[in-house]
């Protein structure tokens, strides 16, 4: 595996709403903390979040993890959907029920827009779920494109109305 000379911070979106999630969160983020070439710098709050998506599903939980890589993004995105798999990922549908959904969110300052994979996470300043629990552990951290801070991009949602999110736990 290509590894970077430096040690990057990325930051990771976990998501999940099938089965027993927060076990699952807790296995994922212990594998991630174990990886060679990745450290495990900061966990958020864990929140329980409205599904967006088809309806009728459950709630999700979601939390973001900070790290430090030598990894490339797109090594780190193969590792990633290792853990996914490993941890029994299911799902049916797009933006369906799924057991653990590890997304990047962002790695360092990268902006990157391929077939398979997109940074900043294309929908990162869209929603609460992710802007709430990144702000948790970086909300100075910059959006490369947007030019707007994690908490500024959040106020900006609730400026538009969006009801907010009940308080997160400690997991
Ligand atoms: N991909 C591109 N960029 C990235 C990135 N930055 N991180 C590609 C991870 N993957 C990235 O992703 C589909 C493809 O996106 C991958 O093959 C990868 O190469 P996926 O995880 O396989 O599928 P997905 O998660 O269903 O699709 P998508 O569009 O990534 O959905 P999201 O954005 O993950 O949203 N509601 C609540 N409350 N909480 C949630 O967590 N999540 C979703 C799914 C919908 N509704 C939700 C939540
Ligand atoms: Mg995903």
């Amino acid at each position: 595996m290509k590894k970077n000379i430096v040690l990057n911070h990325a930051w990771l979106g976990l998501g999940g709403n099938l089965g027993n999630v927060l076990e699952a969160f807790l296995s994922a983020r212990q594998s991630i903390a174990d990886q060679p070439y990745c450290t495990l710098v900061q966990s958020s709050k864990l929140y329980h979040t409205p599904a967006i998506g088809p309806e009728g599903q459950p709630d999700y939980l979601n939390a973001v993890l900070l790290i430090r890589t030598q990894l490339s993004p797109f090594d780190l995105l193969q590792v990633l959907q290792i853990i996914e798999n490993q941890h029994g990922r299911i799902r049916q549908e797009h933006w369906g029920p799924r057991t653990l959904d590890l997304d990047i969110l962002a790695y360092a300052d990268m902006q990157i827009e391929t077939d398979t994979l997109i940074l900043p996470h294309k929908q990162l300043h869209l929603r609460q779920f992710v802007l709430r629990p990144l702000c948790d552990v970086s909300p100075n951290w910059q959006h490369p494109l947007l030019k707007r801070n994690a908490s500024k991009l959040l106020q900006c949602l609730l400026d538009k109305g969006e009801t907010v999110l009940a308080e997160g736990f400690i997991w």
